[in-house]
């Protein structure tokens, strides 16, 4: 039986690559943060009683910016193969956050590939880091390859180059089985609530049931090659099954606005939007919606633009150029754009349903504090 450990196993890569990799009959051992509230919704569904013999998924506690835990669980498991997905992932609160992003994000990446060089597990355990399409930044040629230059726009992404860059030069100096995958954006309906497609399915799914007005965005001119999560996990498996150590680009090759993914997302859930201007505005401007469905009056403003959502830095567009996967590796994705659009949908209008029925019930959020 295989062993892997998976850094970040309580985010959205993490709980569906813990999947994927139960099912293929993998010993799962996960990285979890100490939190002063349940952080394993994601996994819970996969969770197995310790006291349970022969089971498959162990949780360890830890953290990135703790390189002697990183060593003694590593010593400990024993791993195959390492999943480094840990990281501070939002682009815009590493601008917040600079200095622990480039700690977790950047040195985190050189504790665990020195925990295993220290221990000696140099040609045992093979390595997959979490890179990013964010390290493309400002554009220097579409689409964006292996070959593409980098310029990174954000403390995220300076520090997502430097874990790029020491796994590359760790599989060179030491011959160890340590690979990136640039992954472009992928979503799914467990995406963190701040990233901007759940951020969208998520107000859609309450504005079309009548639980909230209006949702404010930042930028929707930004152009984003979004794909579905389960499609990347599954080729994240898959790079570290080939011949040999090398570094790919995971992308649909498609992009797509943030306006036209608000526009899909609402359209999903029977509304039809209406802009009233295209281009960024730093007033901000407003859709107009109609729906008798939903008893929407015609020119009620569902989306407004909000200033605060802008980042200092931007990037502006991202498209990716997956033939290397496609031919090398056969990765294929089977999810379309509209297939994860309807993916996230369906999952957030059967959720928010049930805070319709809880306020048609009379219950109504605890507040511990009255
Ligand atoms: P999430 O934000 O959903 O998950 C991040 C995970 O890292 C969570 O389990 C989080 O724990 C954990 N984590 C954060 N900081 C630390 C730390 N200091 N020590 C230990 N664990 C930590 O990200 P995704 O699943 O979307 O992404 C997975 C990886 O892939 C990330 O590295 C991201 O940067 C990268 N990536 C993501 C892309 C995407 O589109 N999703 C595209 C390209 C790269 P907790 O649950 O406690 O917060
Ligand atoms: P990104 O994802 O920065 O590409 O990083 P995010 O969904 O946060 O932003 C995508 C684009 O949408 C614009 N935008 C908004 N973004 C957020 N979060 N909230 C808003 O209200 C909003 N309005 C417009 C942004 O400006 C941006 O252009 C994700 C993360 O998963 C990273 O960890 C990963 O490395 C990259 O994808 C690839």
């Amino acid at each position: 039986m295989k062993k892997c450990l998976i850094t970040g196993i309580t985010g959205q890569d993490g709980a569906y690559l813990a999947e994927f990799l139960l099912k293929k009959n993998y010993q799962v051992h996960g990285l979890k943060r100490r939190s002063s509230l349940f952080n394993t919704d994601r996994i819970d569904h996969l969770y197995q009683d310790p006291h349970v013999e022969n089971r498959n998924l162990h949780l360890h506690y830890g953290d990135m910016t703790d390189s002697t835990n990183l060593i003694r669980l590593i010593q400990e498991i024993q791993p195959d193969e390492i999943y480094n997905l840990a990281a501070m992932s939002h682009v815009a609160v590493s601008f917040e956050t600079p200095e622990y992003t480039a700690n977790a994000d950047g040195i985190g990446t050189l504790r665990i590939l020195d925990a295993v060089r220290l221990l000696g597990l140099e040609k045992k355990t093979r390595i997959y880091q979490a890179s990013t399409s964010e390290l493309y930044g400002k554009v220097q040629e579409v689409p964006q390859s292996e070959t593409t230059p980098f310029y990174p726009r954000s403390p995220y992404a300076v520090a997502k180059m430097y874990a790029y860059w020491i796994t590359v030069n760790y599989r060179e100096a030491y011959g160890m089985f340590a690979c990136n995958g640039i992954l472009f954006n992928h979503e799914s309906p467990i995406r963190g609530e701040t990233f901007v497609t759940r951020k969208i399915t998520r107000a859609a799914s309450k504005i079309a049931l009548g639980l909230q007005d209006k949702v404010y965005l930042g930028n929707l001119d930004a152009k984003r090659d979004w794909g579905h999560a389960k499609d990347y996990v599954r080729m994240m498996w898959m790079i570290l099954q080939a011949d040999e150590a090398e570094d790919w680009v995971i992308a649909t090759g498609k992009t797509t606005t943030v306006r036209d993914f608000v526009r899909m997302s609402f359209a999903e859930a029977g509304i039809e939007l209406e802009f009233k201007g295209e281009g960024v505005d730093e007033k901000g401007y407003v859709v107009a919606c109609n729906d008798p469905k939903y008893q929407i009056e015609k020119g009620t403003e569902v989306v407004a633009v909000d200033p605060r959502y802008f980042r200092p830095t931007e990037v502006d567009l991202l498209i990716g150029d997956p033939s290397k996967a496609n031919n090398k590796l056969g990765w294929v994705p089977k999810y379309q754009l509209q297939d994860l659009v309807k993916d996230m949908m369906t999952s957030d209008l059967k959720l928010m349903q049930k805070d319709t029925y809880l306020k048609e019930g009379g219950y109504r959020i605890m507040n511990y504090f009255e």
